[in-house]
């Protein structure tokens, strides 16, 4: 495969992806068990200035006996979240990419928040059933309410400010604040107040959410361990859960980003949340440091 420099260094390849300008570095790992980057690796790869920039490193490893492959990312402080709704998009183009399939490309990805099972269609977008939300305090985890009840449009003051807001787990944590007008948040001084507030013992994504029509959101994000991003996919089904909650939106609802639109499902079958939206390849390299 890989020559090595005259310093023994393999050049380690990658491939950048982005779903909505959230943008991820994806490396094919399926023959090691483990990430092929530490999380400080990550951290480097991810800086925008003296690295390849992103707001996450994506590792495709092989999957169980249930499962086609296995997701692991890193956020860009290095941090390892249990899911990623625009990544795992772009997983499912990159292995599309890798192994062309002979049918659908329709993957069982085994994660840290449990088996999401991503399909790219024919149009290339890619609809993905991202399992159940979980509501309850405990699974959040948020010390917002006890362990086994939910939160949902509660009072929880930060920054000095009342804010009413409900907690989904979409495998990771999100807390959620319906506002007037979105565009009005200080996203980059209030993010980080929710995120590191105590209430959250393992921090939590943010998102603001203003209802243009029940079928219509717009959201920001502030993520857990990346900051403002331009999408979240994630974060996405669990404002549909809260605002179907909350009564402020419909089971299909169309919600805009800073990046531009997904499609989110609550399905009234089995439950499960289906997200649909893009997943784009931008250019492939080689890392050369150590
Ligand atoms: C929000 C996210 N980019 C997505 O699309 O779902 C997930 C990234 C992980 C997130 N920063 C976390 O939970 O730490």
């Amino acid at each position: 495969m890989y020559q090595s420099t005259p310093s023994g260094f393999t050049p380690i390849r990658f491939t950048k992806y982005h779903g909505l300008g959230n943008d991820f570095i994806l490396i094919d790992n399926l023959q090691q068990s483990e990430p092929l980057l530490t999380s400080e690796q990550a951290i480097q790869w991810c800086d925008r200035n003296f690295g390849i920039g992103a707001d996450g490193v994506i590792f495709a490893l092989a999957g169980d006996t249930n499962t086609d492959y296995t997701m692991r990312i890193f956020n860009s402080d290095g941090s390892e979240p249990q899911m990623c709704g625009n990544g795992i998009r772009c997983l499912a183009r990159f292995i599309a990419d890798l192994k062309p399939p002979s049918g659908l490309a329709r993957y069982r990805i085994n994660t840290l928040a449990g088996v999401i099972v991503p399909q790219v269609q024919a149009d290339g977008q890619v609809r993905v059933d991202m399992g159940l939300p979980r509501l309850q305090a405990g699974e959040i985890p948020t010390t917002l309410a006890g362990p086994e009840e939910k939160v949902i449009d509660l009072p929880f003051a930060v920054a000095d400010r009342p804010w009413n807001v409900t907690c989904v787990s979409m495998g990771n944590p999100h807390c959620i604040t319906f506002v007037e007008d979105v565009a009005a948040i200080p996203l980059a001084t209030l993010g980080p107040k929710f995120e590191h507030h105590p209430a959250f013992p393992e921090r939590t994504n943010t998102e603001f959410v203003q209802v243009i029509q029940s079928s219509f959101l717009k959201m920001r994000v502030w993520e857990r361990g990346a900051g403002a991003t331009l999408a979240c996919g994630t974060g996405a089904c669990a404002v549909v859960v809260a605002g179907v909650l909350t009564g402020r939106c419909d089971r299909q609802t169309t919600v805009e980003l800073p990046g531009g639109c997904l499609e989110i499902e609550w399905s009234t079958t089995d439950q499960h949340l289906y997200m649909t939206g893009p997943a784009q390849k931008v250019f492939t390299g080689e890392w050369l440091k150590d």
